[in-house]
């Protein structure tokens, strides 16, 4: 059987993708290979349990899990691998991502999920943070990673300017 990418990147929905598509993004931006699927906690939970059970011997280092509303999948996820899950709260439509947000983040001991913000900036942190733990033991990959965060400074303008009305 292939070996998985160091990453996986699962989501409770396909319309959670238009969020955790900048994970992708910002993954392929360092050249770290990835692979999305959607899980469902709720929907789809056997898919749940056979992806979270054999995602070490698969092959995978660490879990982005984004989901919004009662979102349950990277705690789910977490209770049943032992790599490090990094969890995304998509905003909803009824709560703006409050309700994802505190369903992620509020994990008993013993059982962690690394919690990033809601939306579009959770999304990009938690690539960034499964890149910089990939490079603590990949040097090419550490180099990437500086050159991308001085890329980022080098691009932000010393003054604003006025935008057009
Ligand atoms: C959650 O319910 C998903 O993660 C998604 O954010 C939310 C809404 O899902 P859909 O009804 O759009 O499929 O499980």
């Amino acid at each position: 059987m292939a070996v998985a990418p160091p990453v996986a990147i699962i989501m409770g929905s396909q319309s959670d993708w238009a969020t955790m598509r900048h994970a992708a993004e910002t993954l392929d931006a360092l050249g770290v290979p990835h692979e999305t699927r959607i899980v469902s906690a709720h929907r789809t939970p056997d898919r749940l349990v056979a992806f979270a059970k054999g995602a070490r011997d698969a092959g995978f280092k660490v879990v982005i899990a984004g989901a919004g509303g009662a979102a349950h999948l990277p705690g789910m996820t977490a209770a049943m691998t032992p790599l490090p899950v990094f969890g995304v709260p998509v905003e909803s439509k009824a709560l703006s991502g409050q309700d994802s947000l505190l369903s992620i983040v509020q994990m008993p001991a013993g059982i962690p999920v690394g919690t990033l913000a809601i939306g579009r900036a959770g999304a990009v942190n938690a690539a960034l943070l499964a890149a910089a733990v990939l490079a603590l033991t990949d040097g090419p990959l550490a180099d990437r990673l500086d050159a991308w965060r001085a890329a980022q400074s080098a691009s932000v303008a010393e003054r604003p300017v006025s935008e057009a009305p």
